[in-house]
């Protein structure tokens, strides 16, 4: 077990470690050892961590606030003589991207994105990974200063992961930031199956920017063809699912802040093929780093919107001194529309009628008059959609519909949370919505509408 001295500068190891006999770790070990079952070994299911709290389960470790990954977890380990144990199983998993559309991809420990693997700077760690998937895989730790040898690169630094093999991964992690892992064989496939992960290490005497809500979200893009089970690994620019944390909105949890709190937001994009800018409404903020480390404070220019590169990590920094529900997207248009908005006839500006949609119908069965004043509207229609399929638009919000989805979330910022459950709509002080103009109002103003 763990002693004052193998952990280091951990004030919590020792106890910490003694508890962890009773986690998830010590199932690992067993099942490690052949002792237990695999299903009893797994580490327990994905759920939400919206407040600041820790991993699910194993060992806690308080010389960090823990990150809080919007519809996910962090990953639960264990102190062993010093080292923080881990277990990463590459499996398939069945992922719903919001509701009403499953398929069954890739990912770790039960869950796309796998957990969020944290860690604090200096800390030495042992990771295993089990191959659960049909095909070989590796596991490389993005940005991660470490030994060649455990760089998890397929072919280069270590022969593939054989499906049923489990290999160890040892290493210390150095600079405090932010950083990735995902596999280094069939790179294709398997991100495009959602096998990705964040990984955070944490300042070992934090000073600076302390943040009181610490967010990691990572970007992908997926082709999921209507009705299909799976997402097609094959598409390599038409992308109809785009998503945060592998959910599109509305399914996309909300980032809560209290009022004045420090917030950090970490993105880390593993898209197959693009960029995302990462707009966020009512705040300017700093970007603060990349998975290169900290950028020096004269070079944390002020933004509105962050760029985050595909096989790259960026993070925002701000105090969250603006109350309300603040949008938080990327501003590729397309990237915040739902898997129907792609691929459909342009009909905007067409002027028809019926008998222009009778004659239309005879050249194109089934041909539908839709989008001809545009498509803002579209996700409220209530045409009948193919099953284990969402419409291309969003979600319910305040004043209605909101006709975003895809990489959408929400920023809640509010005075007097007592904690950080979602608390629903803003409202707003009298007075300060965008409303109809009156006629006076126009009058007095000098607004001439004829
Ligand atoms: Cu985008």
């Amino acid at each position: 077990m763990a002693t004052d001295d193998a952990v280091g500068s951990s004030p919590r190891g020792p106890r910490l470690g003694r508890r962890g006999f009773l986690g998830a770790g010590a199932l690992v070990g067993a099942a490690l050892a052949g002792n237990v079952t695999e299903a009893e070994a797994q580490p327990p299911a994905r759920r939400r961590v919206q407040a600041t709290e820790g991993p699910a389960s194993g060992d806690t470790d308080d010389r960090y606030r823990p990150v809080v990954t919007p519809n996910g977890s962090s990953l639960p380990f264990r102190w062993v003589d010093g080292v923080k144990v881990m277990h990463l199983r590459a499996e398939p998993v069945d992922h719903e991207f919001t509701d009403g559309l499953r398929a069954e991809c890739w990912g770790y420990n039960g869950s796309t994105p796998g957990p969020t693997i944290e860690a604090v700077e200096g800390d030495r760690l042992r990771i295993y990974v089990t191959n659960g998937l049909q095909e070989q895989t590796t596991v490389h730790w993005h940005g991660i200063l470490l030994e060649a040898g455990m760089d998890g690169v397929g072919g280069l630094t270590q022969p593939p992961i054989e499906p049923g093999e489990t290999y160890r991964y040892e290493f210390t992690v150095g600079e405090p930031g932010t950083f990735m892992y995902h596999p280094h064989w069939d790179e294709m496939t398997q991100m495009a199956m959602g096998m990705m992960g964040m990984f955070v290490v944490h300042p070992r005497r934090p000073s600076g920017f302390v943040p009181d809500r610490d967010f990691a979200i990572i970007l992908n893009e997926w082709s999921v063809p209507i009705g299909a089970a799976r997402p097609d690994p094959f598409e390599m620019s038409d992308f109809n699912v785009l998503t945060m944390n592998s959910k599109v909105f509305p399914a996309t949890d909300a980032l809560v802040a209290k009022l004045d709190d420090r917030v950090r937001i970490r993105f880390g994009n593993l898209s197959g093929i693009d960029n995302h800018p990462i707009h966020l409404h009512g705040y300017s903020f700093r970007i603060a780093g990349s998975d290169g480390g900290a950028y020096p404070p004269s070079a944390q220019q002020p933004h509105t919107t962050v760029l985050v590169p595909t096989g790259s990590c960026r993070w925002v920094e701000f105090e969250a001194n603006a109350p309300g529900d603040w949008a938080m997207h990327c501003h590729m248009t397309h990237h915040v529309m739902n898997q129907m908005g792609h691929g459909i006839p342009n009909m905007v500006g067409v002027r028809g009628g019926r008998d222009f949609d009778r004659r239309l119908r005879r050249l194109v069965p089934g041909y539908m008059p839709m989008g001809r004043n545009g498509m803002g509207s579209m996700g409220e229609h209530d045409m009948p959609i193919p099953a284990n399929s969402i419409p291309m638009r969003g979600g319910p919000g305040a004043f209605g519909r909101i006709d975003m989805g895809g990489m959408f979330t929400i920023v809640k910022v509010r005075e007097g949370l007592t904690d950080y459950a979602d608390p629903g709509w803003y409202e707003h002080p009298e007075g300060t919505v965008a409303r109809v103009a009156t006629e006076a109002e126009l009058r007095a103003d000098g607004i001439d509408l004829s």
